[in-house]
């Protein structure tokens, strides 16, 4: 529509594809609906309701389990190439295993990817986005080492089932949100909080069950159905507070990359600068072994070169500086430390702040991390899984977001084009208002406002909904430097 007409110099390629993003737990409800197994986050929040700040769960949510034809509808009226949603493991597999598969949860999500693709959207599909089935965690969950044949056995079910349609799979969102805050700090479901074990048996188990998953497809599904299988991590971009704390910035970097380096590096396995920290601290604290489990040499085979492309979420950035002695630790990477390294992360006092505590916006780092990708681990193709901004109170002119995506935008096109990363897919993150964790509905992400009081989850587009729809139509992010010309075109 209106905005791109000088803009023919910033095209996105051809062949990019823009989507946009939600998870099962955020959007689905019906949490108990037919025989739909209990999740994590079902028991978590059940069990501890005053753990999010308003005191809220996703029983209902949007209601998506209902109104999946009116996600489907919006996905479409936005004009994006694909939708990133993710499977409910205990609503397709109620038990957890693989014995049997629930008739509901099957045509529940066989509806939702025929529904995208009469519209000509391309399913990509989240395998794991954090609802582990209740029974599996009384097993132990990520912590216990069977996990990787329960996992594969799930994503066996999911690839036969729907693997003819789906042709770009996401294993697992975000193993360091899954562990760090799930077993460390324990803030998340499972609600484990083991900061000196949980983090890291975690991340091996998850390694080793996204490895099996990639292997499985390319052994049985690959040359049948041609698709794409990879895992999506969660970076920060990281600068270091002043010239001499550079090191420890660089550690703090590969610290929150160690399960990406066991996968994409080319020598796999964990950071030798992190197993040796790690060895070195297990060892000062009075442990037998290192806390962090090591990876044989089969595992680290297993597990290397699993990938069919990075899939990248990013949202913010820190300043890294050395601990102080008096400096207090919290838990990171929420609280802004990271203790195994003696690392504080801060922000540059000059980034605006978002709705969210964690949230400080600086676009330039988007760019960064794609850079520091093709430097780390060669020219792989990256998806942009996840990347947007929360704003607060149900406001329909959402400009800052519109300027949030804009700025990030322009930092992907450089990647492309001046740095020459391999970047195919940019996914906004989220298409509808939905539940955000523990902060529950008070911080939205949405493209589209999502009514929580009324009972049809009434969904109606933001500023951002018209602005996202042209640049898709344009492959183009426009010029919208200016609040207020940007106010008069999407108001
Ligand atoms: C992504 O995680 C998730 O994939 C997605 O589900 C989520 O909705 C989106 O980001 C926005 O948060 O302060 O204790 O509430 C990004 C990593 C993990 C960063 C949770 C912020 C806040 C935890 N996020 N963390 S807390």
């Amino acid at each position: 529509s209106v905005l791109i007409c000088n803009v023919h110099a910033i095209k996105f390629p051809p062949e990019f594809k823009f989507g946009a993003a939600t998870s099962a737990y955020q959007v689905e409800g019906a949490w108990n609906v037919s025989d739909k197994g209990l999740s994590i986050w079902d028991k978590h929040l059940h069990s501890n309701p005053d753990l999010n700040v308003d005191h809220s769960n996703a029983d209902i949510a949007c209601d998506s389990y209902r109104y999946w034809r009116e996600d489907v509808r919006i996905a479409a009226d936005l004009g994006v190439h694909f939708y990133r949603f993710s499977i409910s493991w205990p609503r397709l597999l109620p038990t957890g295993t693989s014995e049997r598969i629930s008739e509901d949860g099957k045509a529940y999500y066989n509806n939702l990817i025929n529904g995208l693709l009469e519209k000509g959207i391309q399913p990509v599909v989240t395998l794991y986005h954090w609802d582990l089935p209740q029974r599996l965690q009384n097993l132990g969950g990520w912590t216990n080492p069977l996990i990787a044949d329960w996992f594969m056995d799930y994503a066996k079910v999911a690839f036969s089932l729907f693997g003819d349609r789906v042709k770009t799979w996401v294993t697992i969102n975000e193993p360091i949100i899954i562990c760090d805050v799930g077993y460390n700090r324990g803030a998340f479901a499972p609600g484990v909080k083991d900061p000196d074990f949980g983090n890291y048996i975690c991340h091996k188990n998850i390694l080793l069950a996204h490895a099996k998953a990639w292997r499985l497809y390319d052994d049985e599904y690959r040359m049948k159905y041609h698709g794409k299988v990879g895992i999506t991590n969660h970076l920060y971009w990281f600068e270091p507070a002043s010239e001499e704390h550079k090191d420890i910035t660089d550690l703090v970097n590969l610290y929150m990359r160690m399960g990406i380096h066991a996968v994409f590096s080319k020598e796999g396995g964990w950071p030798p600068k992190i197993e040796k920290i790690v060895a070195e601290n297990s060892k000062k604290q009075g442990y037998s072994r290192s806390r962090l489990p090591a990876l044989s040499k089969q595992e680290t085979i297993l597990i290397k070169g699993t990938y069919d492309f990075f899939g990248l979420n990013y949202y913010t950035s820190r300043r890294v500086r050395k601990a102080k002695p008096d400096d207090k630790f919290q838990d990171w990477p929420l609280g802004e430390s990271c203790v195994e390294i003696g690392a504080i992360l801060e922000y540059d006092t000059t980034w605006k702040r978002a709705a969210c505590s964690w949230f400080w916006i600086y676009p330039e780092g988007i760019r960064n991390i794609l850079k520091s990708i093709k430097e780390s681990y060669g020219d792989i193709e990256v998806l942009i899984t996840e990347n947007g901004v929360p704003t607060r109170g149900s406001n329909l002119n959402d400009y800052e977001r519109i300027d949030y995506y804009k700025k990030h935008l322009e930092q992907v096109w450089l990647a492309i084009n001046k740095d020459g990363v391999n970047v195919t897919a940019y996914t906004a993150w989220t298409m509808i208002d939905n539940f955000e964790w523990l902060d529950g509905y008070t911080a939205q992400f949405g493209l589209y406002q999502v009514d929580f009081s009324s009972s049809n989850r009434t969904r109606k587009p933001r500023a951002s909904a018209k602005y996202y729809a042209d640049v898709i139509r344009s492959r183009s992010y426009g010029y919208y430097n200016n609040p207020q010309a940007t106010a008069e075109i999407y108001t």
